[in-house]
């Protein structure tokens, strides 16, 4: 009725063939005490009654649950040589023995043996056959990662769904409840890392290291790693100046690393298990190393340097460019930023250092191109930065199913190793060899009841999860598993609401800023349409809107060599305005609003089109909703209906701004004469 259980809603099954299958299950046969696979034993029993509606206990068979070697015979005899080996670390494999019936998860770690639960969980909740099952599963990246922006005081930075559930009145939140239910509901979509407070870390939350925090920091780090997730902290780069009482924070200077490493210590003290730090540094204003001229391997080094006998890591961001930059001049480019700061260091940083890249060069607007860094050096870990809270792209009050977005980037063709070098083979380490990489996205929950304000929005955090797990799952099979076991299995409800999360990034897009060139939005809250917004101010954001035309120019030859940063084809195709993308023609290129795109429209009549349609699908979306009343609580049916229909009047906002605004600039009418203001 409220969508707090999310995913994990275990709908009672209706009887029939199913319920016959489900039914033979007489107990859960486990023999290890290791509280991961206890957590599973858990769950499994909570799932597996819930959706028979009666306790687990009155059939022919079990279910049998293991690591391989740990005592259980059942799961030794289960599976043999080729399998267990072809399982690795947090892998799993689930067999049907055909004599008796059993189901036997096997896996060589305790993390393993739950993401194997979860995964025979999400068979039974999407009402597949479990007759014969021979699966074996390992997650294709390493680190899968979540992270929180949350603040000490309750606040969420770019948060929409409510206060933090892990900070409250400047302490960790006595009640770790809802921390636990969230660590089930990240394990159960794969991820296995977190980091808990926002990367702009401010005073209080710099205290986090201090004896003061570090026993309910390690508190929350018990919850996780009974889930199989390991806690990290962000850190202040300031930190030994703030809360060490030294003078600097110069990464060279040898009593400001030794004060980071008795810093290693007594975190590590407090969490044995302890993953690490992720930073967030010389960027919007937070300290770094190019206050003392150090550069960033200097920086991360540094840390990395004390993290290092503990097996910790040091995860920092590459989001580097000037905010304070002098809009007049057209030279700079924000976009290259992250390239200049970055690409020159490759080799430098050492092995437990993993730079965290955001998927495009500028701030996840709605369309961007991939960022060209990643890939692009050869002998450093990196992992890939989405944003699953909607910042830009309708702050969960609008719909916008990110997966298929997030899609085009993991297949993205980069050339960095020739044909073959997509973004997904160098996130999960092959295309380079990298020992550590992955992925980490900006989460979307906070304290409303369903976790993610829009309900739907919960789709975005459990397909983050999945495609961690295993980018090459399809957007439409994750949506469709995320609503048959939150909405259940109606038929013409999964159709209907598979259908809408498909379509609504390119509904979102349509009505919002056009062909790539992002940021039309409010400064600072970044709600709804501003057209000139950030065109005037110093954060390196410009459209560059004249009578004449539209677009920035980042070509090698006129413009700002941005596409320089590109290899091979990719290169050639942003930098030709012939062979530029349509959706990204004016992230690359300034153009008159006459020229002509691929689809045989003009810009400006594709910026009218868009915007009049994007408004009309906004539309539909209620209207498709409106016909699933009846088939889910009505709680839930309203609260979705409500936020559907503010979508619906913003888009017109949206439309109204875009269309008139470019009308006035470039005095041309709409060819189908349809009224602009
Ligand atoms: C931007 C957000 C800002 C974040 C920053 C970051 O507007 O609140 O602090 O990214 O990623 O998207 O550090």
């Amino acid at each position: 009725q409220t969508g707090y259980q999310a995913w994990l809603e275990y709908h009672r099954i209706t009887p029939g063939e199913l319920v016959e299958q489900y039914a033979v299950y007489s107990g859960i046969v486990c023999t290890e005490k290791d509280e991961v696979i206890q957590s599973a034993v858990l769950e499994l029993s909570r799932g597996i009654s819930k959706m028979l509606g009666k306790e687990i206990g009155e059939g022919r068979a079990v279910i049998a649950l293991g690591t391989f070697g740990g005592g259980n015979e059942l799961v030794d005899r289960a599976f043999g040589e080729e399998t267990r080996s072809a399982v690795v670390h947090e892998g799993f494999a689930i067999t049907t023995d055909q004599a008796s019936g059993n189901i036997v998860v096997g896996a060589s770690s305790a993390s393993g043996v739950l993401y194997g639960v979860f995964h025979l969980l999400r068979l039974f909740s999407t009402h597949q056959s479990v007759k014969a099952l021979d699966v074996i599963e390992n997650p294709v990246n390493m680190l899968r990662m979540i992270n929180q922006w949350d603040n000490i005081d309750g606040s969420i930075e770019r948060g929409y769904a409510g206060k933090s559930i892990f900070f409250e009145n400047n302490r960790i939140t006595e009640d770790l409840t809802r921390v636990r239910d969230y660590a089930r509901l990240l394990a159960s979509s794969g991820l296995n890392a977190i980091s808990i407070n926002n990367v702009n870390v401010h005073q209080w939350e710099t205290k986090f290291l201090t004896e003061e925090y570090l026993p309910d920091v390690a508190r929350v780090a018990g919850v996780f790693r009974s889930y199989g997730i390991k806690l990290f902290l962000s850190v202040n780069y300031a930190s030994p100046l703030e809360i060490g009482g030294l003078s600097t924070a110069d990464p060279l200077d040898p009593a400001v690393r030794e004060w980071w490493r008795v810093k290693a210590a007594e975190v590590y003290a407090a969490i044995p298990d302890f993953g690490g730090f992720l930073v967030k540094a010389d960027s919007e204003n937070r300290p770094g190393p190019f206050t003392y001229d150090r550069d960033h391997a200097d920086g991360s080094n540094m840390l990395a340097e004390a993290l290092k006998p503990y097996g910790g890591i040091v995860i920092w961001r590459c989001f580097v460019y000037n905010c304070k930059q002098d809009w007049r001049d057209r030279a700079t480019d924000r976009a290259r930023a992250a390239y200049d700061h970055f690409k020159p260091l490759d080799g430098r940083f050492m092995d437990n250092v993993i730079l965290q890249v955001k998927n495009g060069p500028m701030d996840f607007q709605v369309r961007e191109p991939v960022s060209p860094l990643i890939g692009a050096m050869e002998t450093t870990n990196q992992m890939i930065e989405f944003q699953i809270t909607q910042e830009y792209t309708g702050q969960q009050r609008h719909l916008c199913y990110l997966v298929p977005q997030w899609k085009e980037v993991l297949d993205f063709e980069t050339y960095a190793k020739g044909e073959g070098s997509s973004i997904k083979r160098i996130v999960d380490g092959s295309l380079h060899g990298n020992r550590l990489s992955g992925f980490a996205a900006v989460s979307n929950i906070g304290n409303d009841v369903n976790w993610t304000g829009h309900l739907l929005a919960q789709a975005n955090l459990y397909g983050y999860g999945r495609l961690a797990w295993n980018p090459e799952l399809s957007a439409e099979e994750i949506a469709e598993e995320w609503i048959r076991m939150t909405l259940g299995g109606d038929e013409k409800l999964v159709s209907v609401v598979l259908s809408m999360l498909m379509h609504s990034w390119s509904i979102y897009e349509a009505y919002t800023s056009p062909l790539g060139v992002g940021w039309m939005v409010n400064p600072d809250h970044h709600y709804g349409p501003n057209v000139d917004g950030y065109e005037y101010s110093k954060w390196g954001t410009y459209h560059f809107a004249d009578c004449h035309g539209i677009g920035v120019d980042r070509t090698k030859a006129t413009g700002t060599g941005y596409a320089a940063q590109y290899k091979g084809n990719n290169y050639d195709t942003y930098e030709s305005v012939e062979n530029c993308p349509d959706e990204l023609l004016l992230f690359f290129h300034h153009v008159p609003y006459t020229h002509v795109l691929h689809s045989g429209q003009t810009v400006i009549q594709h910026i009218y089109n868009t915007h009049f349609e994007g408004v009309e699908r906004a539309e539909q979306l209620t209207a498709k909703w409106a016909s699933l009343e009846g088939s889910m609580g009505e709680l839930v049916h309203m609260h979705v209906a409500d936020r559907l229909a503010e979508q619906a009047a913003h888009a017109k906002e949206w439309r109204d701004m875009i269309n008139t605004y470019f009308f006035r600039k470039s005095g041309i009418e709409d060819a189908m004469g349809r009224k602009i203001y």
